[in-house]
């Protein structure tokens, strides 16, 4: 008698509705307003990713919600890495990571997302940028980057000359100099062209930059200073 019982449960438990957020614009209209880390679900149930979720502040409801792809910010992590790595993912969601380029790809099939991207020097002055369309491609393509719509926040367009780029590593050269691997010169991996005009994944340097190495923003701070922080956060067009 009890087994029966328990036969006839299981179909109304296995179809109760789960939860399983896309990105953290999700779990804010659920409810989850707090700044943090959280798991998230781009490509279904199987595959949970942890990430940052820049949630913003409460007596401004519209400037949170963000999902953090990219984040620099004491130099406790090592961003000189190979393909492998930059596909999957690496780092800490509490601290520094990257995100993985699959993950960015399969959000961006998932919604039509925006891009903002905070910075700060070493004497706490800040910028950021925006753009109202972001995308990567799929990997058989390079993982290219795509966004439109630039609107200024103190830092300046430098990300334009990186639009359609492929992403390049070490161990991956997809850039458009022949003459160089622009990830080995610059000790990234990032969607460089001939080379960059930022270099959000280069060396942590605590501000004095050799040439282009650094994390550089070209039209803020130029190629010889490396920033204190970066991030590169994604929401869903509103
Ligand atoms: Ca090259």
């Amino acid at each position: 008698m009890g087994f029966i019982l328990l036969l006839a449960l299981i179909p109304a438990v296995t179809c109760s509705p789960v939860f399983l957020p896309v990105d953290c614009t999700d779990l804010y209209n659920r409810g989850f307003g707090h700044s943090g880390v959280y798991s998230i679900y781009p490509a279904g149930p199987v595959s949970p990713v942890q990430v940052y979720c820049d949630m913003g502040s409460a007596d401004d409801p519209d400037s949170g919600k963000w999902t953090v792809i990219q984040r620099r910010k004491d130099g406790t992590m090592n961003f000189y890495r190979g393909w492998d790595q930059y596909r999957t993912g690496f780092g800490q969601a509490s601290g520094e990571y990257w995100l993985g380029l699959e993950n960015i790809h399969v959000l961006s099939l998932r919604k039509s997302y925006e891009l903002r991207i905070d910075m700060e020097d070493f004497d706490g002055n800040k910028a950021h940028v925006h753009y109202s369309s972001f995308s990567v491609g799929p990997e058989q393509d390079g993982y290219k980057l795509q966004f439109s719509g630039f609107k200024d926040g103190g830092a300046g367009d430098s990300l334009s000359e990186h639009n359609g780029q492929k992403f390049s590593t070490f161990d991956k050269d997809q850039d458009t100099s022949v003459t160089t691997s622009c990830a080995k010169t610059y000790q990234g991996g990032w969607w460089y062209g001939e080379c960059h005009s930022v270099n959000a994944n280069g060396a942590y340097l605590w501000g004095s930059s050799t040439y282009g190495i650094g994390i550089n923003w070209r039209t803020w701070k130029g190629y010889e200073y490396s920033l204190k922080s970066i991030a590169m956060k994604i929401r869903p067009k509103q």
